[in-house]
C-alpha cells in the first residue's frame, strides 16, 4: 500500500536532512562525527576516514546538542520544492500539497533548540505531523453504533463499479465480528445482477437481506430494510445503491429520494484510491449534492501513490473511514491516520 509514495518521501526526507545537516555542520565546527547514540562499527569508522562526505544515514543521525540551530528559508527551499512535486506527483490535490509544505516548512525554519534530537529526527517529525495534520482523525464506526439509537442506517453511495458493494459486504462481516446484528437493503435494483451479487456476498457471511424485484423503486426497498430492523431490534442496516455518476442529474434526484425516504444516519461516499484526484472531485461532488458523513477508499492494495487517501479528508472535510485493501471480506481496515503515517515515513531506509 502506498509504496511507490513511501520510497519518494525516504528520499526526500534524506535530501531535506541533508539540507539541514549543512546548517548544523557551518553552525557547530566542533560537532562530533560519528553518531553519539550509536556505537561506532569499523566499517563506519573505516568510511569516515577514507570519504569526505559521510553517508547521508551517518550524518543525520549525529545529535545535535544543547545549542540553537538556526534553519533559514533558503537553506530548505530546494528540499521543500522536491516535496512537493513528490506529493503532487502521487495525486496530492494542491491545497493538501500546500498545507504539508507550509506545515514542513514552520516545523523546521527559524530558531529550534534542539537537545538531544538527530537531524533524521527533527526531519521525520515535521513530515510526520505534517501529514497528520491533513489525514484527520478518521472514524471510528462501532463507537458511532454504540453511541447512537439503533437502527443505525448506513447509505452507500458512490460512482460506478468502485467497490461499494463489496464494502457493504466487508463492513457487514466486520460488524458481525464485532457483536452487532445486521440487515442490508439490496438498493441496487438497476443494474442487471446486482441483487443476486449482493444476495450471494449476504448469504456467504450469513446476513440477512432485503430485496425486492429488478426494476424497483430503490428507496422502497431500504424502507422495508429500515423497517425490518425495526421490528426485529437489527443494530444496524447497510444499503448498497447503484453506481451513479454526479452529472447524471436523474440519478442523482433518485439518491436523493432515497435519503428522504431512508432517513440515513450516516451516507458513506465510496470510492477507489487507485481514482486519486478524481476521487476527491467526485467525493466533492457527492457531498455537496447528497451529503457524505464519512469516505471508504477502497483498493487501497493497488494504489501506490496514496494521493486520495492523504487528501480526502482535508479538502472535502469529512473522515476516512475505512480503506478497503483486497477482494476477501477481510480485507478491510478502520482508517487510522498513526497506521498511514508510520507505514510512509516509520522505517529508515
Ligand atoms: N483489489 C481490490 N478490489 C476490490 C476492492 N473492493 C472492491 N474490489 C473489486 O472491485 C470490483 C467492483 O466491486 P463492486 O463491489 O461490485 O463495485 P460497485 O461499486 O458495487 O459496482 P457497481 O454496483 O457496478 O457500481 C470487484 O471485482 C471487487 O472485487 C479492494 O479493496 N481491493
Ligand atoms: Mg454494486
Amino acid at each position: 500500500m502506498f509504496g511507490g509514495l513511501k520510497e519518494k518521501l525516504q528520499a526526500v526526507r534524506n535530501r531535506l536532512g541533508t539540507s539541514i545537516q549543512g546548517v548544523v555542520t557551518s553552525q557547530a565546527p566542533s560537532l562530533p562525527e560519528t553518531p553519539v547514540s550509536e556505537p561506532v562499527s569499523p566499517l563506519a569508522e573505516q568510511k569516515t576516514a577514507t570519504s569526505a562526505a559521510p553517508t547521508i544515514v551517518d550524518k543525520l543521525k549525529v545529535l545535535i546538542i544543547d545549542r540553537e540551530l538556526i534553519v533559514s528559508e533558503k537553506d530548505v527551499a530546494e528540499a521543500l520544492s522536491e516535496l512537493e512535486m513528490t506529493l503532487l506527483e502521487n495525486d496530492v490535490a494542491l491545497p493538501v500539497c500546500d498545507a504539508i509544505i507550509t506545515h514542513v516548512r514552520k516545523s523546521l525554519v527559524g530558531k529550534h533548540r534542539k537537545i538531544g534530537e538527530s537531524v533524521d529526527a527533527l526531519v521525520t517529525g515535521a513530515l510526520k505531523s505534517a501529514l497528520l495534520d491533513v489525514l484527520g482523525k478518521g472514524f471510528n464506526l462501532s463507537e458511532y453504533i454504540q453511541t447512537h439509537n439503533r437502527p443505525v442506517k448506513i447509505l452507500f453511495t458512490g460512482v460506478n463499479g468502485t467497490g461499494k458493494t463489496t464494502t457493504v459486504a466487508k463492513i457487514g462481516s466486520y460488524l458481525k465480528k464485532q457483536g452487532y446484528t445486521v440487515v442490508i437493503g439490496a438498493g441496487d435494483t438497476y443494474r442487471a445482477g446486482a441483487i443476486e451479487q449482493i444476495g450471494v456476498h449476504a448469504e456467504r457471511i450469513g446476513i440477512k437481506i432485503i430485496q425486492h424485484k429488478e426494476g424497483a423503486d430503490p428507496s422502497a426497498v431500504l424502507f422495508d430494510t429500515v423497517q425490518y430492523a425495526q421490528s426485529h431490534k437489527v443494530d444496524v442496516v447497510l444499503a448498497d445503491t447503484a453506481g451513479r455518476f454526479h452529472t447524471k442529474s436523474n440519478l442523482m434526484n433518485q439518491l436523493e429520494k432515497i435519503r428522504r425516504v431512508m432517513k440515513p444516519d450516516l451516507i458513506v461516499y465510496v470510492d477507489e484510491a487507485v481514482a486519486g484526484n478524481d476521487a476527491i472531485v467526485r467525493a466533492a461532488e457527492f457531498d455537496r449534492t447528497v451529503g457524505a458523513d464519512a469516505v471508504v477508499l477502497t483498493k487501497a492494495d493497488m494504489d501506490s501513490r496514496g494521493g486520495a487517501a492523504i487528501s480526502i479528508a482535508h479538502t472535502i472535510g469529512k473522515p476516512l473511514m475505512f480503506l478497503g485493501t483486497g477482494q476477501g471480506y477481510e480485507d478491510i481496515v478502520p482508517f487510522d491516520p498513526d497506521q498511514v503515517v508510520e507505514e510512509l515515513l516509520g522505517s529508515d531506509s
